[in-house]
């Protein structure tokens, strides 16, 4: 399952979860494209490999397999997510290369004889610290797999295979346009249409063989606007030869007006937090009952933005943000890169596909206020200021309808910050930079060097903050590093400090579950097991369970001034 609704009342579509078989090849070196050899495993897909028995460690190549029955002659298979890389044969027919996690990519295969079909992938997660994104060394943990759903959709003589909803709003009413990426699989001349509740918008006679494209048009008189306390939704239908797809979209603005964001015209805080999509049984390939148990929690705490830290999140969590009004922030997992990464063109080409994939698979997503170009980069040198230009330029090339930042942990060097729309500071006084007591110097330090750039119109946000509390580990006394309750008065203290300064338009407190961070003490992970007891990132405001922490209560208090 991909999508909370369904994507077409009239294709042929299912999705392949279920019983897949698995085998690793720790030599990397096997050819099984046309099936997996003796010794192969049982694997529930979606599901990462990482979390089969014996497999938690491994890093390297994984081959799996399953089979699938067609009915019609054209086949678009739709992966929605495979951590990091992976080839994909048909019958033995390798149909492409997919680099990058967390992005959707479908191949189509045309001409089928209908039947019985095997669909084998070679996945990889092994990572570098020269030109992977992301590198080896982060925060997470670098679980391999087929994350979420693959689907198959089939197709007679035409598909339309994407719909990009742009609109503006005036006075009440919407201007759009339905831009539809079309195809022919033998020569059609047919209607497209679009769709609204049974009543056809716009339409137009297309004739086509292979690609094409087709722009609708319609004016919606007196739409509802979506409005986190009321987030209408608006599902649009495009047909075209005797196929269909639907996509929703709600409408909504967002700006800037000085310190302020306007969400329809109207100031709004951004009180939030920042969420990794994991669970320590499940991986990366978190079943959509979690995701909207997360959400849920999340908006019970009384916040209206969740940060999806730090990369696109599974089609399903936007669908929920969408009915139920949360404001997001989508990024690439571009985390942590140093100068010499910033400076490599594998990186740079890479980082823009990624961007292309993010913003072409979820533009139509109201929830997306949102886009972010990276994550603590060394943005104290010109490469990142080149990455940051390129990212950009890439993102506007599809999307200007949107605010876009970077989350920065040098905010007192940053060379970048005119590639942002708004300031965006990671910091963490009151966990590894000294007492808690030392933020409002930070905070006048920060306004200073912010606006000795420039930049000191523009609004700042809280992008991460936050201190590690151990689930069950509370003290009679106060300060004791690792307990529940430092975490407790650290975020009691410094959301209060923040909601009463007019300096800062956004608090994203770092982070809303406990994960798993890297399991081994290798070279490069030291100190980073000193810091990660239980080999988990403990910083949430929920055990990875979802059991609440102390500091649970205090941020629902706090987020409900
Ligand atoms: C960083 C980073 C997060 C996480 C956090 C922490 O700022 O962006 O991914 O690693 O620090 O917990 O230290």
């Amino acid at each position: 399952m991909l999508r909370l609704f369904k994507e077409s009342m009239t294709r042929r579509m299912y999705d392949l979860d279920g019983e897949w078989s698995y085998l690793a090849d720790p030599a990397g070196d096997a050819k099984w494209g046309a099936g997996l050899p003796h010794g192969k495993k049982p694997i529930i897909i979606p599901g990462c490999w990482n979390n089969e028995p014996g497999m938690l460690h491994h890093e390297g190549d994984v081959w799996l397999e399953t089979e699938f029955d067609t009915v019609l002659p054209n086949i678009r298979l739709v992966f929605g997510g495979v951590n990091n890389e992976c080839d994909v044969y048909l019958d033995g027919v390798h149909l492409g290369y997919h680099y990058g996690p967390f992005t959707e990519f479908a191949y189509t295969a045309e001409g089928l004889v209908p039947g019985t079909h095997k669909l084998v992938l070679r996945t990889n997660n092994v990572h570098n610290m020269t030109d992977t994104i992301p590198l080896s060394q982060v925060d997470w943990f670098h679980y391999g797999g087929i994350i979420r759903s693959v689907e198959v959709h089939e197709f007679e003589k035409a598909a339309v295979e994407s719909m990009k909803l742009e609109y503006t709003l005036e006075g009440g009413d919407a201007k759009l346009s339905a831009k539809l990426c079309l195809h022919a699989f033998e020569e059609v001349t047919a209607p497209v249409r679009l769709i609204l509740d049974g009543k056809v918008l716009a339409e137009e006679t297309v004739t086509l063989c292979g690609e094409g494209k087709a722009i609708l048009r319609a004016k919606l008189e007196n739409v509802k606007l979506w409005q986190p306390e009321d987030p209408a939704l608006y599902t649009f239908t495009a047909e075209f030869a005797g196929d269909s797809l639907r996509d929703r979209t709600g409408f909504r603005t967002i700006a800037i007006r000085g310190k302020e964001f306007l969400l329809n015209g109207t100031p709004i805080e951004f009180r939030g937090v920042n969420r990794h999509e994991e669970h320590p049984d499940w991986g990366f390939a978190v079943p959509a009952k979690l995701i909207k148990k997360d959400v849920d929690i999340i908006r019970g705490m009384g916040c209206n933005f969740i940060r999806g830290s730090h990369y696109p999140n599974a089609k399903i969590t936007l669908d929920y943000m969408d009915e139920t009004g949360m404001l997001f922030w989508e990024e690439i997992p571009m985390w942590g890169f140093l100068e010499e990464h910033l400076l490599n063109e594998t990186v740079r080409k890479r980082g823009a596909q990624l961007h292309r994939e993010m913003v072409t698979r979820d533009y139509n997503h109201p929830c997306i206020v949102v886009w972010g170009l990276n994550n603590e980069v060394e943005t104290r040198k010109p490469a990142a200021r080149e990455v940051a230009k390129l990212f950009r330029e890439t993102l506007e090339s599809y999307d200007t309808s949107r605010l876009i930042t970077y989350a920065t942990m040098m905010p007192l060097e940053d060379l970048c910050f005119d590639y942002a729309d708004f300031i965006s500071v990671n910091h963490y006084t009151g966990w590894y930079l000294g007492p808690k007591e030392n933020w409002p110097a930070f905070l006048d330090k920060l306004e200073a060097y912010i606006a000795s750039t420039g930049n000191g119109h523009k609004p700042v946000v809280m992008s991460e903050f936050g201190a590690g509390g151990i689930y069950g580990v509370t003290e009679l006394e106060e300060d004791v590093t690792w307990s529940e309750n430092y975490q407790s008065d650290f975020l009691e203290y410094v959301l209060e400090l923040f909601r009463a300064d007019p300096r800062i338009s956004g608090r994203l407190i770092w982070q809303y579950c406990d994960m798993r961070a890297g399991t081994r003490t290798c070279a490069e992970g030291i100190s980073r097991a000193l810091q990660r007891p239980r080999s988990f990132n403990n910083k949430g405001l929920v055990n990875e369970y979802r059991r609440p922490k102390m500091a649970y209560y205090t941020v629902k208090k706090a987020y409900s001034k």
